[in-house]
């Protein structure tokens, strides 16, 4: 593994991470050589998770953490502190979808796609940067955009609102923090194959207009978004601050 992309010695924190994309970054970074630190919602996935790139001869352990409940997130930051485990990465992936035309959306729904997305990642950064910058030790975040974070699409505006607030969020987190060697950066992924766009899949129009508004004429694979997650979290990336890398199969590119 060339320096510039070697996380040997790095503990990385993924929240959300007992499928989905999160899955795929903690693996990423753990053949990257990472420790890994798996949180998710739900412990008996997590578990699960755990096992499995264990099994492979990775290090990892896991918290339960439901990002939008700030007692959880402090407890398990506790935890990890009288477990020794210092966090030098973040990725704050943990996430759900809700699809409803604004005028139907009830508070509730709102309210919790904007608490998991936008304040769940407000709070798991502050709660990482408080410990990196109290140890001097540098870190990373990769807060996780959306093409949802640059352009709207009817029946998603909670969420569109919450990763658009994730762009500006990782701007601020850039703008203080970058003095203490902390790095504050993006994905953006497009349109991916996961769990969460299952009904968008299986929707036969939903399908062809993903395929012809982008220029490979296809989803995205939770695999593609692997490197571009290495690369911000390891020296490569020590000098890109407040970025969000869209790995869209160039979708915002193009008309
Ligand atoms: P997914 O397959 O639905 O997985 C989401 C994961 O987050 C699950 O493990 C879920 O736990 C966990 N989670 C949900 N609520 C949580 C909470 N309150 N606290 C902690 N963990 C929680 O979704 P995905 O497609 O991998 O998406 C992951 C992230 O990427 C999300 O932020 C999403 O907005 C973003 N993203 C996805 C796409 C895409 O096309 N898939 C594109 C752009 C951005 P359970 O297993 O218990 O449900
Ligand atoms: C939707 C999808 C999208 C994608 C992703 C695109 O309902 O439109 O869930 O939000 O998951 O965010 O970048």
């Amino acid at each position: 593994m060339h320096e510039l992309f070697d996380l040997t010695g790095k503990t990385a924190l993924i929240t959300g991470a007992a499928r989905g994309l999160g899955f795929s970054y903690a693996e990423g970074l753990a053949s990257a050589g990472a420790t890994i630190i798996l949180s998710d919602i739900n412990s008996i996935v997590l578990d699960s998770a755990v096992n499995k790139l264990k099994n492979k001869g990775y290090k990892v352990s896991g918290y339960v953490m439901d990002v939008s409940d700030e007692k959880q997130i402090i407890d398990a930051f506790n935890s990890m502190d009288k477990d020794n485990i210092q966090i030098d990465i973040v990725i704050n992936n943990a996430g759900i979808q809700h699809r409803q035309p604004i005028i139907e959306i009830e508070l509730k729904d709102w309210q919790r796609i904007i608490d998991i997305h936008l304040t769940g990642t407000f709070l798991v950064s502050r709660e990482a940067a408080k410990r990196m910058i109290a140890r001097n030790s540098g870190g990373k975040f990769i807060n996780i955009c959306s093409l949802t974070s640059e352009q709207a699409r009817p029946t998603v505006a909670p969420y569109t609102a919450a990763k658009g607030g994730i762009k500006m969020l990782t701007k601020s987190m850039a703008a203080e923090w970058g003095l203490f060697n902390i790095q504050a950066n993006a994905i953006g992924p497009g349109y991916i194959l996961t769990d969460m766009n299952e009904a968008l899949i299986k929707d036969q129009a939903f399908d062809s207009w993903v395929k012809n508004s982008n220029p490979t004429k296809r989803w995205g694979k939770p695999q593609e978004l692997i490197g571009t997650a290495i690369f911000l979290a390891a020296p490569s990336s020590d000098y890109i601050n407040g970025q969000v890398i869209y790995v869209d199969g160039g979708w915002l590119a193009v008309l």
